[in-house]
């Protein structure tokens, strides 16, 4: 049950359901390693969603730019393994999508409670764009707004929910995108928060 949104953009409803409990345990390990934090973003604002990172590269929005590091920019530890299970997730997920070889350097852990969103923006700050990102939904139900080229217009909406995996490539590597205001709730895994997991292959 793949369903193409666009070329290259690719969603697999429910294909992580089977694992979910082995992937969010990964997942709280990060978590417990590297806190999530809401991040000060270039602008001085500070992000509605917390964030935290694992894997060699981790994305880290800073006063000088948004950017790719090794290292916790204030700690300079380096950033918490990523869980094997998680690895082979996406790395299958990739495939199935129809991008064998893809190999993640970098894994994003948003983490929205009830009310947090992600305004429209692009994802551009990796090196290697003829990668795709694979995402990952757990936990709470979201309205994921998918745009164009440009920042303005009218955006689809797709409703996200726990399992749900996205791998976005190809001519849709770069299409603006956000989430709404998330909704109250309680999921009987996740509780009242929703996580999304996204994979990124940052170096060529
Ligand atoms: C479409 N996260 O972390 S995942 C992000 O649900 C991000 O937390 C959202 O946007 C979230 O940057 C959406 C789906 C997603 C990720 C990357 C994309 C959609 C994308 C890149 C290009 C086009
Ligand atoms: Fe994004």
């Amino acid at each position: 049950a793949h369903e193409t949104l666009a070329p290259g953009a690719v969603l697999m409803r429910g294909f992580a359901r089977e694992g979910d409990g082995e992937l969010l345990q990964a997942v709280e390990s990060v978590m417990a390693q590297a806190p999530p934090r809401h991040w000060q973003t270039p602008g001085g604002h500070s992000m509605s969603v917390a964030t935290t990172r694992c894997g060699p590269l981790g994305w880290v929005p800073g006063a000088d730019g948004y950017h790719y590091a090794a290292q916790h920019p204030i700690t300079q530890a380096p950033w918490p393994a990523m869980p094997g299970c998680l690895m082979d997730f996406a790395v299958s997920a990739a495939a199935e999508a129809g991008y064998p070889g893809f190999v993640p350097d970098s894994c994003l852990i948003n983490l929205y409670v009830p009310g947090a969103k992600l305004g429209m923006h692009q994802d551009k700050d990796e090196r290697d764009l003829r990668a795709p990102i694979v995402s990952l939904s757990l936990g709470l139900p979201a309205v994921f707004l998918w745009g164009g080229h440009q920042r303005t217009g009218s955006p689809e909406r797709y409703r996200l929910v726990h399992g749900d995996v996205v791998v976005w490539g190809g001519p849709s590597r770069l299409r603006f995108h956000g989430v709404l205001p998330l909704a109250d709730g309680e999921h009987a895994l996740v509780g009242r928060r929703r996580i999304n997991v996204t994979f990124r292959r940052v170096r060529p």
